[in-house]
């Protein structure tokens, strides 16, 4: 039966739990379990044995951060799910699932002891340069192995089922980040200064820029590319050395591949608005998430070791203006994703550590001004953006 576990009630439940007395070593009673609970949904425990540890990750029947706000518990399963789908696309990239328990809505997974979140390392100025190429592989290699080009169109069904029932979750992607911080009525909306009270006004009346906006809801909701990780920001990545992984699947969802990638490369950019010294840094990691997802993407697409339907009549190298076409759509999707994620992360309920990391509130005003105003720039002229460079432009 569900219940809340704390270190000790989590210490003896691993205990019962032969693979784990292996992994963790020697007694129970040599254990040790330390809540280190840092997202918004879920409490986290690391659990640590004279031979190992692990990571034990728990659904609340609430939102972690704000308790009086109620949430079904199955996340922990869809993120379980996606560890399962993506694990032999993707290798290593992500961390190994030891153990779900579907009651206690409990995951058990390799504890990642020498990893930073990659949040905190930009912040600190301590990731090491590159990383957005392997973020950039792994949206390639994710995407292209659950596409309707790699599997048969019944394989692709049968996922996109499986995800489609994660309900609440991606109720939580269609409030907070594509629709409530253009309402003028939403309490979850908030931003830090008067000074911004004009613009946001004006972002929360501008009906041609909704109209964007609804665009992007459209693409969001109907385009069913391939499963996405579904919340790939820089607090959903951990890295050590050239050691990048992706962690928190659980809003995996089917939707446009462009969601994952301008949702990363939104975060990138806000992280420089932030820290303007920055600035050069993160436009040569946008620049390698994009180069890095192409080139993973379509070496792939070329091997064609995996051919669903949507294959099966061309050669892939055959089809050049099939291929433009096709990464074109992404990266107009990713443009108007990003300028979503600016905008969210800057008024919305769920905003970013980056901002308080610059020198002065001046500063972040003005950090965040920039955002807003790029946000929107984005949304609007999303399908105008062909290169990355004039994606970059924009930015
Ligand atoms: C109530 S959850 C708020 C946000 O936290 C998660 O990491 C997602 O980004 C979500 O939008
Ligand atoms: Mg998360």
């Amino acid at each position: 039966a569900y219940r809340p576990l704390t270190a000790s009630t989590l210490i003896d439940y691993l205990s019962s739990l032969a693979p784990m007395q292996t992994r963790l070593g020697g007694n129970s009673a040599d254990w040790t379990a330390r809540e280190v609970s840092d997202g918004n949904l879920n409490t986290v425990f690391i659990v640590s044995g004279p031979a190992g540890s692990v990571c034990c990750k728990q659904s609340l029947p609430y939102v972690r951060v704000d308790p009086a706000w109620a949430m079904p518990l199955e996340r922990t399963l869809f993120e379980a799910r996606w560890m399962q789908a993506l694990s032999p696309a993707v290798g290593h990239q992500i961390p190994e699932l030891y153990h779900l328990d579907e009651g206690l809505f409990l995951i058990v997974m390799e504890n990642l002891s020498t990893h930073h979140v990659l949040r905190n390392a930009l912040i600190a100025g301590v990731a090491p340069a590159g990383f957005a190429a392997r973020i950039g592989e792994f949206v390639g290699h994710a995407s292209y192995a659950t596409s309707w080009r790699a599997l048969a169109f019944e394989d692709v069904y049968a996922l996109r089922d499986l995800f489609s029932r994660n309900l609440a979750l991606t109720r939580i992607t269609v409030d907070l980040v594509l629709t409530d911080p253009y309402r003028t009525d939403c309490p979850r909306n908030r931003w830090i200064s008067p000074e911004l009270d004009d613009l946001v006004e004006s972002l929360q009346t501008d009906s041609v820029l909704h109209a964007a906006v609804e665009r992007m809801q459209e693409r969001f909701l109907s385009s069913s590319q391939a499963l996405l990780h579904g919340d790939l920001h820089t607090g959903s990545v951990m890295i050590s050395g050239d050691d990048v992984r992706v962690i928190d699947g659980e809003f995996a969802l089917y939707g446009p591949i462009g969601f994952d990638l301008g949702m990363f490369l939104a975060n990138l950019a806000m992280n420089a608005y932030a820290q303007p010294e920055h600035d050069d840094w993160m436009r040569d990691e946008i620049a390698l998430l994009w180069s890095s997802f192409r080139r993973a993407y379509l070496e792939r697409w070329e091997a064609g070791a995996q051919r669903g339907d949507m294959a099966s009549l061309t050669r892939p190298a055959s089809c050049a203006a099939e291929r433009t076409r096709f990464f074109q759509q992404i990266l107009h999707d990713c443009a108007g994703f990003a300028g979503l994620e600016l905008i969210r992360r800057t008024i919305g309920f769920a905003q970013i550590a980056d901002y308080e990391a610059g020198s002065n509130r001046e500063n972040e005003i003005e950090a965040r001004r920039r955002a807003l105003l790029t946000g929107r720039t984005l949304i609007q002229k999303a399908f105008q953006i062909d290169t990355i460079e004039a994606l970059l432009d924009q930015i």
